[in-house]
């Protein structure tokens, strides 16, 4: 790997998204994720399952409070487990328990990330101090000794880290730190800050690889980017030695978490490997060559894990993030972008087991694919990293949430018959229509947190170069060499491939680094003759001295594309699914009649792009010529003797995947057979 290479996300202070489809999703975030979120911490959406989560820091910082004013604040309650907790029968006469998921802390800090890049948009002075207050809350939780997780602060201090395999401290601190930074960068305001940093020293106090500190890692993977992140906003090497020493015990035997929970029911040998693997402990890190386990833990560990390699420099855990790469994207990785093949453990499945309509592909599962992928590029350029956060973004993300923002998917399967969806009742598997929010409300704040902050994925920069990696109308401000570079960027994404780069306040020589996008065959530029040009590993470079509004134009014509799949994937064989740039297509019913399964497309029939109107959306979407199956419902019984079915030319009508389910209950594929 070369060395100091590297590139880092341009500050969101330096960009201003102005695209109409970007900057609507960021609207919609601000508008309607942010409040509605807001009211669930607090238990006030009717019909929704409570949350619990900021009544849970009222009540850690009241027993806090109560201790303080005995002069005794380290006298804890007894220990008095739960587990996940069930709905309590009386809402209306709450104990001072701890109530919820155990990790529902997290919630209000993947909320205040939200607001903080919110804030960093569109300053609003009344989010602002209801974030301050509500942190002020949050700190009062806070132990003395740093501590901050209410379900031990509440349930009994003297069980901390008892199960990290299960329980999610070390997962909530990493959520805290991920919003204190973007909180801290967004107002200036250090507070919540300084709160993480002391719970990340206590953490730093209690783990590590001195003599006597525990060997433990988290079960569920976020604090490794997360200490990172404090890292690198505090320049205290002693978090990112934490994220490292994280990440260099997973996978080293004995397994730490058979020793912390019944070490005497596991007999030697015996230990379940399915469970390690879930965890990604099966292995060191290093020697992790396959995508396995639950698909969040993974993608976060790995965006760790890219995020040491970087800082570090270091190649051999620079190779390991590129075995897990090529094994999610060549062997796991569905058409959508959407990673999780199996909704047992919400895990990666076998290679090329991704079944379409048990699909898991949890949002958040995409998300961290982003983040991994961001991660990537940062040390290396290399288009195939840009792609996949592009197919991600547009495809196995999007669709989590409604065209109105108002719900969301947990799950982003590509086949859906609503009536089997009704056979599962479990609370978060596959469902035909969005929901309002969930008890276990991990997607719909990971997605805002995304969305708002979307900026922070489209550029990275270094000394002399800014790279675009994702084409959407904004501005961003670069200094080279004691001037500011003001680059704007129009585009029609992803509706049309027209790209216009144009920089202003800057006559220096410095680069910009534009992404092809792989699905692009062929690419017109103009306005680079004056230019040193170069193509490389999917970036054209353009090097120059810029002349006062100066600009490139690009065109990546967006034709419409018919895949196939790897006959490795057995539920794709014989069907094609058709995208057109970045975005993936389907079928629906309210567009194609019922039974979908009957529909093929035609081998060499024509396609055409359209515009189409989805409640109250304009997007581009695709006909094609088709055919519809006689349907075989003779009454005769379930089988008979084979015979050649007639087959009725229809016109297709796909739509992109991402805007389905937002005309109701009703069927959708991605896959459909070719004729
Ligand atoms: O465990 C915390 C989060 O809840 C996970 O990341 C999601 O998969 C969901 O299970
Ligand atoms: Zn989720």
């Amino acid at each position: 790997m070369e060395k100091k290479e590297y590139n880092h996300p341009v500050s969101l202070r330096n960009i201003q998204i102005t695209d109409d489809f970007w900057k609507n999703e960021m609207e919609l975030v601000r508008k309607e994720i942010i409040p509605y979120q807001w009211e669930a911490l607090n238990d006030r959406v009717e019909g929704a399952e409570p949350s619990f989560c900021m009544r849970n820091f009222k009540v850690a910082g009241r027993q806090n409070q109560e201790r303080r004013d005995k002069g005794d604040a380290f006298e804890e309650p007894a220990y008095t487990f739960r587990g996940f907790q069930a709905l309590p029968e009386d809402m209306e006469h709450l104990e001072d328990k701890f109530y919820g998921f155990v990790f529902q802390d997290s919630d209000f800090y993947k909320w205040v990330e939200s607001v903080a890049y919110s804030l960093t948009a569109h300053p609003d002075a009344e989010l602002e101090k209801l974030a301050d207050e509500a942190i002020d809350i949050v700190c009062a939780a806070q132990q003395e000794d740093g501590y901050l997780d209410t379900y031990y602060i509440i349930n009994g201090k003297d069980k901390i880290f008892s199960n990290l395999r299960d329980h999610h401290e070390l997962y909530c601190f990493g959520h805290l730190a991920e919003g204190a930074v973007a909180y801290y960068e967004a107002t200036g305001k250090d507070k919540l800050l300084k709160a993480a940093m002391r719970f990340a020293d206590y953490i730093d106090n209690y783990f590590g690889a001195e003599e006597g500190k525990c060997k433990g890692y988290p079960g569920h993977e976020i604090a490794e980017m997360a200490l990172v992140r404090l890292y690198e906003v505090t320049g205290e090497e002693k978090y990112l030695n934490l994220s490292s020493f994280f990440v260099e015990e997973r996978g080293k035997r004995p397994y730490y978490y058979d020793g912390e929970k019944h070490p005497e029911k596991i007999e030697k040998g015996k230990e379940n490997e399915l469970r390690y693997h879930y965890h990604q402990a099966h292995v060191p890190v290093r020697e992790q060559d396959e995508a396995v386990g639950h698909a969040v833990r993974g993608v976060y560990l790995y965006s760790g894990m890219a995020d040491l390699a970087r800082l570090k420099e270091d190649d051999s855990l620079y190779d390991a993030c590129e075995k897990l790469w090529d094994s999610i994207v060549n062997e796991k990785m569905y058409v959508t972008g959407g990673i999780g093949g199996t909704h047992i453990g919400e895990s990666f499945s076998f290679p090329f087991d991704l079944p379409n309509d048990t699909a898991y592909a949890e949002t958040c599962a995409s998300i961290g694919l982003v983040f991994f992928a961001r991660r990537m590029l940062q040390m290396k350029p290399l288009g195939k990293y840009a792609d996949v956060m592009e197919l991600a973004l547009y495809n196995g993300i999007l669709s989590g949430m409604a065209l109105d923002g108002k719900s969301f998917f947990y799950v982003n399967p590509l086949e859906v018959l609503p009536k089997a969806c009704h056979l599962d009742e479990r609370k978060w598997h596959v469902k035909p229509v969005r929901q309002k929010w969930f008890g276990c409300a991990c997607c719909p704040p990971n997605l805002a947190r995304l969305l708002s902050s979307i900026g922070m994925y489209a550029y990275t920069e270094k000394e002399d170069t800014l790279y675009i990696h994702l084409y959407m109308g904004s501005s961003v401000k670069k200094e080279i060499h004691g001037q500011t570079a003001d680059i704007s960027v129009a585009s029609g994404y992803p509706w049309n491939g027209d790209v216009h780069v144009s920089v202003t306040g800057c006559f220096a020589e410095f680069t910009v680094a534009l992404r092809i996008p792989g699905w692009c065959k062929e690419y017109q530029v103009e306005g680079i003759s004056d230019a040193k040009t170069e193509e490389k590993d999917g970036y054209l470079y353009i090097t120059k001295s810029w002349s006062e509004g100066e600009s490139i134009s690009l065109h990546f014509p967006m034709e419409i594309r018919v895949l196939e799949a790897d006959t490795r994937v057995r539920e794709d064989v014989g069907k094609a699914a058709v995208m057109r740039g970045p975005v993936v297509y389907c079928l629906e019913e309210v567009d194609n009649g019922e039974n979908l399964s009957l529909l093929s497309l035609s081998a060499d029939g024509e396609l055409e792009e359209c515009s189409l109107e989805i409640a109250g959306t304009y997007v581009k979407a695709v006909k094609a010529e088709g055919f519809r199956e006689e349907s075989v419902e003779n009454g005769t019984g379930l089988y008979q003797e084979y015979h050649k079915k007639k087959k009725v030319p229809v016109i297709l009508q796909y739509i992109p995947y991402y805007t389905w389910a937002n005309r109701g209950e009703n069927e959708m594929q991605v896959w459909t057979r070719v004729e």
